[in-house]
């Protein structure tokens, strides 16, 4: 596991099988720099590996979540700069990293998220608002398209007309509205925000990591599928999940009238 002090721009902490990583600029509402992104990666790549991680909560330092792409970074680079290939190193990388892990994901969206950084909160699994938070595309704001999934994740969210409209404007969505929309699980008063997710971080780490997993990987795929192809993908992963040791437990606690004790195996 990487050492805390290994990391720069992010906090990554790991604890009762439940790994926080928190974007940590709050200066700059934890706009996302080339080395976050790598910083990034790289703790997602650590939950990914290590068996002792079943949750992963992804959260902002101060009062924001993230305002995406660092502007002043931006404006720093060169006439050869391929911005094309700065996403594809970078925010592509993590949208599809927190997609593809097979546990589960919760964004704790503490306060603005904006572009890149609304992309992040998109491609997790859940999202949890503070009362506080706000939803910005940003991408209109400076003259651009979308990217980092945003395009992808808000038409299936919200339908094609919303994120027209969202993408378009790029007004500001409350916490409210973003839960009207289906684009948050939940919204709680910020000063709840912490207990509220501890709590259902926990439950989700003391789950079936691997059947998690496996319905993630389900849902991933079955986006693309026909109904009768989707019968069928499922059909492929149960037999994948009936041979977990967690399947077995669940049924001998059900038989034996106790709570389930998921080890996560
Ligand atoms: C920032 C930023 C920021 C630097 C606030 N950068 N400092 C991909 C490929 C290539 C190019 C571009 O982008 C992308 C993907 C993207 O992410 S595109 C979208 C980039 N993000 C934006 O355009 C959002 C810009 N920020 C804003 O519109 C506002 O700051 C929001 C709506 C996020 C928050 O507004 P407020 O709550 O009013 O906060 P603020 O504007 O006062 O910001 C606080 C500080 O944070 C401020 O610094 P200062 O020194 O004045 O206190 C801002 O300059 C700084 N900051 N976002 N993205």
């Amino acid at each position: 596991m990487p050492d805390q002090s290994a990391f720069e721009t992010i906090l990554f902490d790991v604890a009762d099988g439940i790994a926080t990583i928190t974007l940590n600029r709050p200066e700059r509402l934890n706009a996302l720099t080339t080395g976050m992104a790598k910083e990034l990666l790289a703790a997602l790549k650590t939950c990914a590996r290590d068996d002792a991680i079943r949750c992963v909560v992804i959260t902002g330092a101060g009062r924001g979540f993230s305002a995406g792409q660092d502007l002043a970074e931006f404006s720093q680079v060169s006439d050869d700069f391929s911005v094309a290939d700065h996403l594809r190193r970078g925010y592509n990388r993590l949208v599809l990293a927190l997609r593809e892990l097979e546990k589960p994901v919760i964004a704790v969206v503490n306060g603005v998220a904006a572009g890149a950084g609304l992309g992040l909160a998109l491609a997790a699994d859940m999202r949890i608002a503070s009362d506080r938070a706000s939803f910005v595309t940003a991408f209109i704001g400076i003259g651009l398209a979308p990217d980092s999934g945003v395009s992808w994740h808000l038409e299936r969210l919200i339908g094609p007309a919303r994120a027209f409209e969202l993408l378009a404007t790029g007004r500001k969505v409350t916490a409210e509205e973003a839960l009207r929309l289906g684009l948050v699980n939940q919204v709680v008063p910020a000063q709840e925000l912490e207990t509220t997710v501890s709590a259902l971080a926990r439950q989700l780490a003391h789950g079936p990591t691997r059947s998690i997993g496996l319905t993630k990987r389900v849902l991933n795929k079955v986006a693309t599928l026909t109904l009768a192809e989707a019968l069928e993908y499922e059909a492929q992963i149960q037999d994948i999940a009936i041979r977990t040791a967690d399947h077995r437990e669940g049924v001998r606690a059900f038989l034996e009238k106790r709570p389930p004790q998921f080890s996560g195996k």
